[in-house]
């Protein structure tokens, strides 16, 4: 994998594009320079054409710790806590919510603080039979942050998510394959490989319909069911103009499968 100027590294395998925290010493704990460096990387994944599915995955034995609380200190102006989400955290997050590419966690290791919160940001989950889920705010005093309030409770309901982020310590892989925190856990051993295989069914999806279809559901989310239903049919019209559609419909006809181009 080839050394970038930051500690996130980026590397191409075919048209899946792996984003990588690569500080392992330090449990790929988050600086500044790595927040930055890792909106820039999902900005030109997405622009990039080559690129049809997206992997966030860690080096070591940490997915990854959170923010580096020794970059923080003990005793942080609390204003920090709020200017350093909306200036670094947040843009990250947008970037992987607008992203219209798939972008999946490979969580191989620990996923602590905000390290969970991204790994539940991604659109889908694989976790090595060794890795943990850590909310980690709570024993900090802290409110859950990085989005991580709306997403679990989103994917596992209202009271696990409660309990987890204030009780909760270690979640593992039979509780986060069972909740449907995860979509799949794999052996530690061969996990990466795993990975990309997953990763090169995501990119073989019409992807650009799902860009359209991960717009559709976050409207939907949030949107009243009038305008829901507006969205949706102004994407089906859109998704019908793609040559993926056409692809489909050939296949359907002649009794074949689909091979789809993210055109
Ligand atoms: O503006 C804002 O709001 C800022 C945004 C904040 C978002 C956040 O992420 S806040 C939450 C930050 N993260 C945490 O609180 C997690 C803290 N770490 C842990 O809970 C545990 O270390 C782990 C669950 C991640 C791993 O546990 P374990 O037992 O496998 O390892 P360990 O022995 O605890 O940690 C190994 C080393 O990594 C250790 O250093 P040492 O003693 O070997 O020198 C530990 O201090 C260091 N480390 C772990 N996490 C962090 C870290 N160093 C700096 N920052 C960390 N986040």
């Amino acid at each position: 994998m080839a050394k970038q100027a930051t500690d996130v590294l980026i590397e191409q395998r075919g048209a899946v594009r792996w984003i990588v925290f690569n500080r392992p010493e330090a449990m790929n704990a988050l600086t500044d320079v790595m927040l930055e460096a890792l909106e820039r990387a999902f900005r030109e994944a997405a622009r990039a054409e080559d690129v049809r599915a997206i992997v966030l995955a860690g080096r070591g034995r940490a997915f990854q710790a959170g923010q580096d609380l020794s970059a923080l200190g003990e005793a942080p102006e609390p204003e920090t806590y709020g200017a350093l989400l909306k200036k670094r955290y947040h843009p990250v997050l947008r970037a992987m919510r607008e992203t219209p590419k798939p972008i999946l966690a490979a969580v191989g290791g620990v996923a602590a603080g905000a390290g969970m919160s991204l790994a539940l940001a991604a659109d889908f989950r694989v976790m090595s039979d060794r890795a943990a889920f850590v909310p980690a705010f709570f024993k900090l005093a802290l409110v859950p942050d990085t989005g991580m309030a709306y997403f679990l409770p989103r994917l596992v309901g209202f009271g696990r998510a409660l309990e987890w982020m204030t009780l909760g310590g270690r979640i593992g892989p039979d509780e986060a394959l069972r909740t449907g925190l995860v979509h799949r856990v794999f052996p530690a051993d061969g996990f990466e490989s795993a990975a990309q295989a997953f990763a090169e069914t995501l990119a073989a999806l019409p992807t650009k319909t799902f860009g359209m279809l991960k717009r559709l559901l976050q409207k939907a989310e949030a949107a009243p069911l009038g305008e829901a239903l507006a969205y949706e049919r102004m994407l089906q019209s859109a998704a019908a103009a793609t040559e993926d559609h056409r692809r489909g419909m050939t296949a359907f006809f002649a009794k074949t499968e689909p091979t789809f181009t993210g055109r």
